[in-house]
């Protein structure tokens, strides 16, 4: 039940009667445009069926993937079934007929006492109005065992669509190995937040991830350990493949990342030919970074790339390839320029467009490349000489976005060699104006990346990305004029009661007035 001070303009409440919050106050991101129609509430109910535009079977996968949330809680059979026109009940999933403003990811949603009509361009805009339509339903509609209703959806009339094309989260499953199952659970988290890019951080110092087929030692010796000591792990191709269609069936695009040339400790420590000095050293479990690198004049490191980079993007349906770049401070400035030189063309050879970790910017002048800022400053010249060629900018600045910083100095968990950012840190900049140089149009959008030193399990993963994980969303969905941390702060406190129900292990900050 939502506190009143919430809930401003749905009308009188009966006491002990569960009521819809109104959209702007429960639904994280806060959507462009929300009128609400006091007094006119839809109920769910075991009649109710989901229709969805006949002849797409992107939109019927939507309705599937409605349906399978909502049948848990409430119960209902909920079938789901081709539309034909607009339906005169139910829930209908259509395409087409939205608005043009809210482009190919954006959505209108239209609750009056009858219907639920939700409208797309396409099925990716579908996908993110439901989980609109979800967070508009009381918390417990996220429970896995049948609750009791009543399960009523406020009147209103939404268009909704995002600021920035990218909205993105990293997982580090090299330095602590998450298993298939943690991942997804991690992606069905993101999705609520209308997160739409994956990055999955497959290798560093301590681990090698990803089976690659032409070099079995990466993994069988290069994943056979962890930060701490611990036995590691390893994806199959088939358990990657397996990701990146969750993925997908998420709305989510994977991009795999290969850490090169420094972090690569693992990778040196399978192949004794990948070091200049022809020797392998011992696998490290510790967590220094700028140790290791690749052998820039050894011909056998591009083979070993092109080996790589081709295994990989083969079973990658996204555009991107993310090559890292970081804290190469064990390869000289020549060399780490000589390296990008020969490794970059292999990116594209194999149909990918490169990202990389801001520093690699600084060896290219292909505008397609994709700098990812991970700085603590405002000003970077690398970051800004490429926004002024053209590249486009994806921001995790380090301070602010990075969700395995601690949130305050008794936080258990984390690091904090970049900030302690507490929510409102996370929450209060602008990725639009923050770093001088990449205004709004050069910036591609945001990505909150979660390293995993010190993060074993996903109630260590959980506790470090909510809340803020919703925050950094926000601030890649929301249009900047909505941007208020007073309101912001009640949307938040009102998810709590759904993390609640599935078992998300958040931090309560005190800044939050949790329900
Ligand atoms: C820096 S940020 C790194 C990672 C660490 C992280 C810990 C970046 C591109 N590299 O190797 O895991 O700090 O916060």
């Amino acid at each position: 039940v939502v506190s009143g001070a919430v809930v401003v303009s749905v009308g009188v409440r009966a006491p002990g009667v569960a009521q819809a919050a109104e959209p702007l106050k429960s639904v994280v991101p806060v959507p462009v445009s929300v009128q609400t129609t006091a007094g006119v509430t839809y109920s769910l109910t075991s009649t109710t069926r989901i229709y969805t535009q006949a002849g797409f079977a992107d939109a019927r996968a939507v309705g599937d993937y409605l349906a399978g949330l909502l049948r848990g809680s409430t119960g209902f059979a909920l079938p789901v079934s081709d539309a034909s026109g607009t339906p005169a009940d139910g829930i209908s999933l259509l395409l087409g007929g939205a608005n043009p403003s809210v482009g190919t990811q954006g959505y209108q949603l239209d609750v009056t006492a009858g219907t639920v009509v939700l409208r797309a361009n396409g099925s990716d805009g579908l996908f993110g109005g439901v989980q609109t339509l979800r967070q508009l339903l009381p918390a417990k509609v996220e429970s896995t065992t049948v609750q009791s209703g009543p399960w009523t959806l406020p009147g209103t009339s939404i268009l909704d669509y995002p600021r920035f094309g990218h909205r993105g989260a990293m997982l580090d499953v090299a330095r602590h190995f998450q298993p298939v199952a943690a991942v997804k659970r991690y992606l069905d988290q993101l999705a609520a937040y209308k997160v739409n890019y994956f990055h999955l951080h497959l290798t560093d110092d301590q681990g090698w991830r990803l089976v690659v087929d032409s070099w079995p030692k990466l993994t069988t010796i290069g994943g056979s350990t962890q930060v701490g000591g611990g036995a590691g792990g390893f994806y199959t191709k088939a358990q990657y493949q397996e990701i990146v269609a969750y993925a997908a069936s998420r709305h989510i695009t994977v991009i795999p990342e290969v850490d090169l040339p420094g972090h690569t400790n693992a990778a040196l420590a399978s192949y004794a030919e990948l070091n200049c000095n022809g020797v392998a050293p011992a696998l490290r479990t510790d967590t220094a970074v700028g140790y290791s690198s690749l052998c820039v004049s050894k011909d056998v490191t591009y083979q070993f790339i092109d080996d790589v980079v081709r295994e990989i993007a083969a079973i990658t349906p996204g555009p991107y390839f993310h090559l890292g770049g970081d804290e190469a401070s064990a390869t000289s400035d020549a060399d780490y320029q000589a390296f990008m030189n020969r490794a970059l063309p292999i990116v594209k050879k194999y149909g990918k467009q490169v990202m990389g970790w801001h520093e690699f910017v600084k060896t290219t002048t292909d505008t397609t490349a994709v700098p990812q800022y991970w700085g603590t400053t405002t000003s970077n010249s690398v970051v800004s000489a490429a926004a002024a060629r053209g590249n486009k900018v994806l921001l995790s600045p380090a301070n602010k976005a990075y969700l395995d910083m601690k949130y305050n100095a008794s936080t258990p968990l984390g690091q904090d060699w970049a900030a302690r950012i507490e929510v409102q840190d996370a929450y209060e900049w602008n990725p639009g104006a923050y770093l001088s140089g990449v205004g709004e149009s050069s910036v591609r959008g945001v990505e909150a990346p979660l390293w995993t030193e010190t993060l074993v399990t996903s109630a260590n993963i959980e506790y470090m990305a909510f809340p803020r994980l919703s925050a950094i969303a926000e601030l890649g969905w929301s249009p900047w004029s909505t941007h208020s941390w007073d309101q912001f702060k009640l949307r938040l406190a009102a998810q709590a009661p759904r993390w609640t129900v599935q078992g998300i292990n958040f931090y309560r900050s005190t800044q939050v007035p949790w329900e």
